[in-house]
């Protein structure tokens, strides 16, 4: 790498939800280590500017990636986030027939997950999950793997060794759960503290993070789950779970933990509702479920294409945001059968159209519908607060580490069609209103009718990961 990069184009954030933030003709300095160093808007010349930021670098030691293109159709976005992702589950994409949560656990996930324990089988399947995610931009990944721990070490080294930013959840099961996939508190906290040890004292590559993963409250035991919590206090580590994703997951969790108040107070009362707990699904939840998440600071991983495929019900995305809950996107493959996270948040917009269906109150529906800008934050910005990663990661500013996906619409291939009438048309020195307006349809070209043919180079941490 070289010591020194700048980037220059046309960069899109989303600094809060609802807000797109454009700038064209921008510099982006970055050091060797991918800290992001200055953000020089309204640029002409970014290798001056890299020097003009630090006149001890010679030219020869920046390297400029030119990028600005005056259509509009390429820009750089901030790397995808995805809050929740079984990478073990990635050879039953697309495969749930007409089941629902309890059963299609049964008859496809379960006996899928067991097999992990073959390292060359895990090494091919992992390896294509990393590959084909980044390849989709998505920079940081929080996965599930299985409840063997050398299959999860495994897919840390492929993360760290590809350069992907990534949690790694070894998954936590102790009851309620198939002979041939289960095991005892004794097995769960030798291998959960072997992946752990791993990560952090032999991989030592700090974009890679173990978290703590119960699979659900139905198949954790209280004494699992109090072992779990207290051991996430202690460390400081990120938890992963599920909540509230199916009407009879619910009723089993009230049979299982008939002293709880709620679902949410299951894992509340075992320690287990940090502010580094992503909660996945969060569909049927009472308000003062609500208020607890949001006491205990902990996020919300919206997974819409898994609602919708195995029938489990529509997320009120907007009764979260209301509240200033963290809410980030969840691709939650194989229950979502696509890891790209642009579909993820296209059908994020989508679900919100069906719940704001339901309301006759015009005013109603219209504060319910999700935005382009909307699901666009929740793919980056949103994500970033739900692992606790927004001070590092989901937005271009100083400090931030540079984890971006350069987009062009117009690459060879490319399944978005733009007219001549449609380009920005950004000028050399000022900015006009129409081309922003012109951009930000391009912007909504892009999430509706855009794909992974259109992310053409992935960099994390300042290190280029995928060109395609
Ligand atoms: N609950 C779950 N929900 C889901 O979408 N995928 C899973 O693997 C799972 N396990 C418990």
């Amino acid at each position: 790498m070289s010591k020194f990069s700048v980037f220059y184009g046309t960069f899109v954030d989303t600094p809060a939800l609802s807000q797109l933030r454009i700038r064209p003709r921008t510099s982006i300095g970055v050091s060797a280590d991918g800290t992001i160093q200055f953000i020089k808007a309204e640029s002409q010349n970014p290798l001056q500017d890299a020097l003009e930021f630090d006149p001890t670098l010679r030219s020869w030691e920046i390297n400029v990636v030119d990028t600005f293109d005056h259509q509009g159709t390429t820009f750089f976005f901030p790397g995808f986030i995805d809050t929740h992702i079984h990478a073990s589950q990635y050879p039953n994409a697309g495969i749930f027939g007409s089941s629902t949560l309890l059963d299609w656990l049964e008859t496809y996930t379960f006996p899928l997950e067991a097999n992990f324990k073959n390292l060359d089988s895990a090494r091919a399947i992992y390896s294509k999950v990393v590959d084909k995610t980044l390849a989709n931009g998505t920079t940081t990944a929080s996965y599930y793997t299985t409840i063997d721990a050398d299959s999860s070490n495994l897919m840390a080294d492929l993360c760290a060794k590809r350069g992907q930013r990534a949690f790694i959840g070894k998954v936590c099961m102790d009851q309620n759960s198939p002979d041939y996939y289960i095991e005892t508190l004794p097995e769960c906290q030798h291998a959960t503290q072997k992946v752990v040890n791993h990560i952090q004292n032999e991989l030592k590559d700090d974009k890679i993070k173990p978290i703590l993963t119960p699979r659900f409250a139905p198949t954790c035991s209280s004494e699992m789950m109090t072992w779990l919590g207290n051991f996430a206090h202690e460390q400081g580590l990120h938890i992963q779970t599920h909540l509230s994703e199916n009407r009879k997951e619910l009723d089993w969790v009230k049979e299982l933990f008939p002293e709880s108040e709620s679902y949410t107070d299951v894992y509340d009362s075992h320690r287990l509702l940090t502010e580094k707990t992503v909660l996945a699904h969060c569909i049927h939840l009472s308000d003062s479920e609500l208020d607890l998440i949001k006491a205990r600071k902990s996020g919300v991983s919206h997974c819409p294409i898994s609602n919708s495929s195995i029938t489990s019900g529509e997320c009120e995305v907007r009764r979260m945001l209301d509240q200033n809950i963290k809410v980030g996107l969840g691709t939650d493959v194989s229950g979502g059968f696509d890891l790209s996270i642009l579909s993820t948040a296209k059908q994020a917009l989508l679900v919100s159209r069906h719940l704001a269906m339901k309301e006759s109150d015009p005013e109603t529906q219209e504060r319910l519908k999700l935005s382009v800008d909307d699901v666009l934050f929740l793919s980056s910005l949103g994500g970033a607060q739900v692992l606790d990663l927004d001070k590092t990661v989901g937005s271009f500013e100083v400090g931030k580490q540079f984890d971006t996906q350069l987009i062009d619409l117009n690459v060879k291939g490319s399944k978005v069609d733009v007219f001549d009438w449609q380009y920005a048309k950004w000028s050399e020195t000022d900015r006009d209103a129409e081309s922003e307006t012109l951009f930000k349809d391009l912007m909504a070209k892009w999430l509706f009718t855009g794909d992974d043919r259109n992310t053409v180079l992935v960099w994390v941490a300042g290190r280029q990961v995928f060109s395609s």
